[in-house]
């Protein structure tokens, strides 16, 4: 059988051929027997009795009665893609990893995103943390990254993965809410756990809110081991970086999104693949001599740290390109069986308590979610290289084995397959000793220090919208003593902060706490300093009617095309519309199919017809208020601008005929210079969004 990351198919694009079946292919029963009928039962005359002879309707309905298997417990909700990895230079110094070898080498990998809390059917745009999850299928064996989008965790110790997780799932008596951490149960045990500190503060930064899964950063967690062919090991930290650059969402756009494109980042994936926007993604290793492991003031096998740039700098090892959309959904992202426990020989695990537990967990829950042990053989699963045992049977066993031997050691069989003297996985002969205890390592006891230097290291910006955050997910918990716990908490990471969140929950001012704010800060953890200005990628909705400036619209497009944007004109009805001079242009989407937050900009070419349409519909000033609401970047050209000016945009000089560029808004009311128009909307896309911009619209 062929591993779908061995078939050597390029990106297709979409289109109904690729969907069709073979000419002539007939439906049949599974036993391979031509159908004649599937619309109707087999029954005797008219409307029935039906028969229970009909075998075609019950081989249909007890398939159909079958179809889901338990979505994973965390992680439920996600989407992912092939591609490979291929490593920039040998890595041989550190590690025998023979995918960090040879920079001629493209290693198959599939790639899986997810948020942690919802279930399979709940919005992608939702605050809550990311899974990165990466099997390298190497000509070891498959080697499974399965890292977040946040460096730290929750907790310590895998014990309380199950306490903090059905904290964070909807509420047992009553199921609300769904993928939301902004419920008194979630913050009822993260008030009691000061372990959770760090990764709350992450958790209500802007990094909960990606743009796109393109446009985020991955960590491995915990700290590994690299082991090199001497035998020498080394501590290691793992980091994707997009080359996008990392970027967020608006909350109130994300919030939003959630109704109108439940489906908006899975959509993005899907669409970027199949447009040749490959997602990319740089891997950078931290890595940790074995003499250094106790030189820092925090435990380095302490999940809810990090160790921050400025210590140890991040070297870019290799880079991962998703260039293929799955084939089916079902087959490859869900069934994929991801686990922190398959490793290749260079790669080693640490004592890490929280790492330890996962290397149970995971190959216990695909157990329970595949239903077999043979999960192993499902196409998505199987390793590239040859592999052989002597398991035999279980459910579903697809293998057919031909060999009577399957037991080790034996003679009928030539002794094998054999264990190999010379290159079998070795698990680092780490030397331990110690007592038996059910004790948290005091090298684990101080919890509040990373998230002071998480707060003190972002922006003006970012921090506003964490206190917003915080008002709004503490807000929603109606138990008084819990959100006061939760300030108290703040209390010890900053003074103001906890001033700041106490003010919008109802809570007293917290007093001086005993400790101060330590005063330093990483920039590299602020997501402003992993900006890449780009524009590529980024989706533009043109608003226009019948007898809009051709020229206009035309020379916009262009423009953004080249730069890698996609635009889509965006008008009342489906169809086409046509200029003042009666050129057509197909309609995209509608006012009704498409919303402000479903783009990153929006631009209005002029045409006084056109105009006076658009202004007369007040979804289409609806749409500039939003975009404008979140920040992002607005054009107008020509009679445009006049649209601007109906909306209710404040802050912005319209008094300037000519072209100017007001925070993002950039407006030409006599167009002379389109190429010049278009160069400033470029640069206004990519920069993402104009946060300073501040709320000049009435809230929506
Ligand atoms: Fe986990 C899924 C990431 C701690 C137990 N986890 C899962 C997935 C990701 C992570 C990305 C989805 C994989 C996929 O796409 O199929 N988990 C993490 C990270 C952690 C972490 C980065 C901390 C550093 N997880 C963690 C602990 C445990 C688990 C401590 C249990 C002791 N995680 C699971 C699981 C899941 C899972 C229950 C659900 C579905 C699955 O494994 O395949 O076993």
């Amino acid at each position: 059988m062929t591993n779908p990351s061995q078939t050597n198919k390029t990106a297709k694009t979409e289109s109904l051929e690729s969907f069709q079946v073979d000419a002539g292919e007939q439906l049949t029963t599974n036993q391979g027997v031509v159908v004649d009928n599937t619309d109707n039962t087999l029954k005797v005359g008219n409307p029935g009795p039906s028969l229970r002879e009909d075998f075609h309707f019950q081989e249909k309905l007890t398939h159909f009665d079958r179809e889901r298997i338990p979505e994973r417990v965390v992680h439920a909700r996600g989407a992912g893609a092939h591609g490979y990895f291929q490593v920039y230079e040998s890595l041989s110094e550190y590690t025998k990893a023979e995918f960090l070898q040879d920079p001629s080498i493209q290693t198959p990998v599939f790639a899986r995103f997810s948020t942690v809390a919802g279930s399979r059917g709940s919005a992608d745009s939702v605050r809550d943390v990311r899974g990165f999850a990466v099997k390298f299928y190497t000509q070891e064996g498959n080697y499974d990254l399965v890292g977040n989008n946040i460096p730290v965790f929750f907790i310590q110790d895998a014990i309380k993965f199950p306490d903090i997780v059905h904290s964070i799932k909807p509420e047992p008596h009553n199921e609300i809410p769904q993928a939301s951490t902004a419920h008194p149960s979630f913050w009822d045990f993260i008030s009691l756990v000061p372990e959770s500190t760090h990764m709350i503060m992450w958790l209500l930064s802007d990094r909960t809110l990606p743009r796109s899964f393109s446009r985020m950063q991955g960590f491995g967690v915990h700290t590994y081991r690299f082991v090199n062919t001497q035998g020498k090991s080394c501590f290691v930290k793992f980091h994707w970086r997009p080359i996008l650059g990392v970027y967020s969402l608006a909350f109130d756009e994300a919030q939003k999104l959630a109704g109108k494109d439940p489906d908006f980042q899975r959509r993005d994936l899907w669409e970027s693949i199949e447009q040749g926007n490959y997602p990319e993604f740089e891997l950078g290793v931290q890595i940790i001599e074995e003499e250094d492991e106790h030189k820092f003031d925090f435990d380095i096998l302490d999940s809810t740290k990090l160790i921050p740039e400025e210590l140890v700098s991040v070297r870019a090892i290799g880079k991962m390109v998703l260039n293929r959309n799955p084939d089916n959904f079902f087959a490859e992202t869900e069934q994929i069986a991801f686990a922190p426990s398959n490793v290749v020989p260079g790669i080693d695990f640490s004592d890490d308590p929280l790492l330890q537990g996962r290397l149970f967990s995971y190959h216990d829950t695909q157990l329970h979610r595949l239903g077999s042990p043979n999960f192993g053989n499902l196409p998505i699963n199987r390793p590239v290289c040859p592999f052989h045992n002597n398991q035999q049977d279980g459910r579903m066993q697809i293998e057919v084995k031909t060999s009577r031997v399957n037991y080790f050691p034996n003679s009928l069989g030539g002794g094998q397959p054999a264990p190999s003297e010379t290159e079998g996985y070795v698990h680092y002969p780490e030397r331990v000793e110690g007592h038996k205890i059910r004790e948290r390592s005091p090298s684990f006891g101080e919890h509040f220090s990373q998230a002071t230097l998480f707060w003190n290291s972002l922006s003006a910006v970012e921090k506003e919208h964490l206190v917003e955050a915080a008002h709004f997910e503490l807000g929603k918990v109606e138990a008084q003593e819990v959100r006061e716990r939760m300030v108290d908490r703040l209390n010890q990471v900053d003074h103001k902060l906890a001033k700041l969140v106490a003010m919008g929950i109802g809570v007293a001012a917290p007093t001086e706490p005993a400790t101060q704010n330590h005063g330093q800060s990483s920039p590299a953890l602020s997501q402003e300093s992993l900006a890449v200005k780009t524009a590529k990628g980024r989706k533009v909705a043109i608003l226009a009617a019948d007898g809009v400036e051709a020229e206009q619209l035309t020379v916009i497009k262009k423009a953004l095309t080249a730069a890698g944007v996609q635009t889509q004109i965006v008008s009342k009805f489906l169809g086409t519309i046509q200029s003042a001079k009666g050129e057509e242009f197909k309609v995209d989407k509608t006012f009704l199919t498409s919303a402000a937050v479903m783009f990153d900009a929006v631009y209005i070419p002029g045409g006084t017809q056109s105009v006076e349409t658009l202004k007369a519909n007040g979804d289409v000033v609806h749409f500039i208020d939003e975009a404008f609401r979140h920040c992002k970047a607005i054009a107008a050209t020509g009679e445009g601008v006049e649209l601007l000016k109906e909306s209710s945009i404040q802050g912005i000089t319209f008094s300037d005929p000519s072209l100017q560029n007001d925070q993002g808004v950039i407006m030409a009311k006599t167009p002379s210079n389109l190429g010049k128009v278009a160069e400033l909307f470029v640069e206004a896309i990519a920069e993402h969004r104009f946060w300073t911009r501040k709320q000049k619209v009435p809230a929506q």
